[in-house]
């Protein structure tokens, strides 16, 4: 936007729990500012946010989304806004990382019935982590047993960063009122709380408070808007977007305490600091990839400095190629237009790049420059996906890679082990939304259902394998004699075997054969059909007919001496064990340790971490396939965790039982088929 300088844009990121009101205060602006004619509400599907029918069904954001309106106050400068709405569902966890990436600070929204959440607590975390100015904004205040002083008392508490009240709430709810301009005893009280902030931030305020001078309202918002650039000072509003309060006050709060693409220093993956000033060189940053149905590809793109051109040359500097731009939008939820340039704090949607992807970085030709990439949470949820219509494989594979191309937490992979497709995600509500959006857009259908546990086999001791396959039925007959030895090996060495054939009692020819026989005895173990892991094999004897002996019988005998010896070393099953560590309220402490317990799991150590519980355990695989729903049930939607893979580990010998029956089951289905 040509007409507003860098100084007068407010780029900033709307993050909170799940119904916070993050949506509704866009739509609130969106209206307020003209871009929409009417006020549209999340909760009834007449959102301009929240426009996609995943999020229209669902009443909740799926996608971070940008915005852009402008503010024209009386007798001030113009502020443009931009706006970017993240959902607050943990499924969707990964948008928020994105946009708070490239946002220039955050509004965390919460709620004042409802208080500090785990959406919350996780918004925050994620600010903290990337050192995001912040802002708070109160909601729900229009409702019953809403509790702003409380609310207030509560962040105050929580995090040890001065959060004052920059606007808050009439008694009757029926206004707001701006601390730094307003009359009453209360507003007052208030302000001389904010003049110690602002005085904080520089010797020459402090000075001027200490000698009892009053400080001026461009002095207190100069002073406030420091403190926050360096994230010493978060301020408080009071928003009602439904009766469109509080709006006019918090958007002059982010003129006066906010900062532009300017304030604050962003530096590329080298730490050279990225200069915002329109005339700089361009750098801009990729942080959504949109594969729109109609559209075709769409990139998003954030601006840190420099001019982006419609109809221009680029340079992709991650993928060392020159790109051609053509035209620039800004877009409001479905609403896309075009725009000549964009400066610095913009978003702009790119249609049809070459070769351009989520986490590039878009530079002056002959100026490259790379920004640090967006690291995105690891998914926790596995499902084994199939088409519901044999025939369907092909158009699967498609519509998969277009699901994970658009959601970078979202895997697809294939378990040879269990010879599975797996699609992993944040939660089960994330992939089956993705598996509507693969219906309509791919036109396949799938069931999903809880993935094979990759079981592995291996011995605890020594044990001595034998088998003479001797066979005489007519003609030729068969013959082939192995001994060996197998024995365990420490974890994590492979299995392997040593030629270990002395003499001539078997004859070099036949121990590729051998060797075959084997490999297969491996791949499919002895105890429940399971591949066999850190285990010696040795081959030291056997015998052979000048006639009757074949590579096939040698062959056989190695393979079933291998299952006789493995029956001897004492042979067991292993199962991945997962490293899980759980985040939940105090008050589900009981529960959720009692229930890890019931899964095998072994609790390694509790901690309290930002007002909530951690535990950190081990547990199998096998039992947490479905945690994510679990959890979700157990604390009513408060609590999240993160897994990942540990080691394999025995299995105890009851539950091994089940398996090994299990096992049995399938091979005599198979075998009947
Ligand atoms: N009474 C009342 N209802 C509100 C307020 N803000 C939002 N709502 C309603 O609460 C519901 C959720 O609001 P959203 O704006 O979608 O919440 P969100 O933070 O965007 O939620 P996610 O997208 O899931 O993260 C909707 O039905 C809104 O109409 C508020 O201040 N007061
Ligand atoms: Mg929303």
């Amino acid at each position: 936007m040509k007409d507003i300088p860098v100084a007068d844009v407010r780029n900033f990121v709307l993050v909170g729990h799940t119904g916070s009101g993050k949506t509704s205060l866009v739509d609130a602006l969106l209206y307020k500012l003209g871009v929409n004619d009417r006020l549209g509400n999340p909760g009834d599907g007449t959102s301009m946010a929240d426009w996609t029918d995943e999020e229209k069904n669902r009443k909740i954001s799926i996608w971070a989304k940008p915005f852009d309106a402008v503010w024209r106050p009386k007798g001030a400068n113009p502020l443009r806004l931009v706006m970017l709405d993240t959902p607050g569902y943990a499924d969707f966890y990964g948008q928020m990382v994105a946009a708070t990436q490239v946002a220039d600070a955050a509004l965390l929204l919460v709620d004042a019935t409802a208080g500090v959440q785990v959406g919350t607590v996780r918004a925050w975390k994620r600010c903290e982590a990337l050192g995001l100015p912040r802002a708070i904004a109160i909601t729900g205040l229009d409702k019953e047993n809403a509790d702003f002083n409380g609310t207030v008392a509560a962040l105050q508490d929580l995090w040890g960063v001065r959060c004052e009240v920059v606007t808050f709430p009439t008694a009757d709810k029926k206004g707001v009122v701006d601390v730094l301009s307003g009359q009453s005893p209360e507003a007052e009280e208030l302000r001389s709380k904010l003049t110690d902030v602002a005085a904080e931030s520089s010797d020459e305020l402090i000075e001027k408070v200490l000698n009892g001078e009053t400080l001026s309202a461009d002095e207190l918002a100069q002073g406030l808007r420091s403190s926050v650039v360096q994230t010493k000072f978060i301020p408080i509003f009071a928003v009602m977007a439904r009766q469109s309060l509080g709006l006019d006050e918090l958007m002059q709060g982010f003129g006066r305490l906010m900062p532009s693409p300017a304030d604050r220093p962003v530096k590329d993956e080298s730490g050279a600091e990225v200069n915002a000033a329109a005339d700089a060189p361009l750098v801009a940053q990729v942080w959504r990839s949109i594969n729109d149905p109609f559209v075709g590809q769409l990139t998003l793109a954030r601006i840190w400095g420099g001019t982006l051109k419609e109809n221009s040359e680029i340079f992709n500097a991650t993928k060392e190629q020159k790109e051609r731009v053509g035209t620039i939008y800004f877009t409001n939820g479905k609403k896309n237009d075009p725009t000549p340039e964009a400066q610095a704090g913009d978003i702009v949607a790119l249609a049809k790049l070459k070769s351009t992807g989520l986490n590039d970085t878009l530079c002056a030709v002959g100026k490259p420059a790379k920004m640090a990439p967006i690291v995105f949470p690891n998914p926790v949820a596995s499902f084994a996906v199939m088409p519901k219509n044999q025939g369907d494989e092909d158009k699967l594979g498609q519509g998969l890679s277009r699901i994970a191309d658009d959601d970078p937490t979202i895997h697809v992979q294939r378990n040879d082990e269990t010879r599975e497709l797996i699609i992993t995600g944040m939660g089960d509500v994330q992939i089956d939304v993705a598996m509507e959006r693969m219906k309509v857009r791919s036109k396949v259908e799938v069931t999903l259902s809880t993935p094979k546990v990759a079981y592995r086999e291996t011995v605890t001791t020594k044990g001595e394998g034998h088998y003479k396959h001797k066979k005489q039925s007519g003609g030729r007959g068969q013959y082939g004699e192995v001994y060996l030895r197998i024995e365990p090996l420490r974890p994590g060495v492979d299995h392997w075997f040593v030629d270990g054939i002395v003499g001539t009692s078997i004859p070099r020819n036949f121990l590729p054969a051998i060797e075959k026989g084997l490999v297969e005895g491996m791949t499919r173990g002895a105890v429940a059909g399971y591949p066999v892991v850190n285990t010696m094999v040795t081959v030291y004897d056997g015998s052979s007919h000048d006639v009757d002996s074949s590579e096939i019988a040698f062959k056989i005998a190695a393979r079933t001496a291998f299952k006789d010896g493995m029956a001897k070393a004492k042979p067991v099953l292993l199962e991945p064990i997962m490293n899980i560590r759980v985040t939940i309220p105090a008050e589900f402490m009981g529960d959720c340790t009692g229930d890890l317990n019931h899964k095998r799991g072994r609790i390694m150590g509790m901690d309290a971490e930002d007002g909530m519980q951690v535990i950190v355990a081990e547990v199998p695989q096998a039992e947490v396939f479905k945690y994510s729903s679990e959890l979700r049930s157990m604390t009513g939607g408060r609590g999240s965790f993160e897994i990942s893979f540990n080691r394999y580990d025995i299995v105890p010998s009851n539950v091994a039982q089940k398996v090994i029956a299990e096992a049995a089951k399938n091979k005599q289905a198979e075998e009947e088929e």
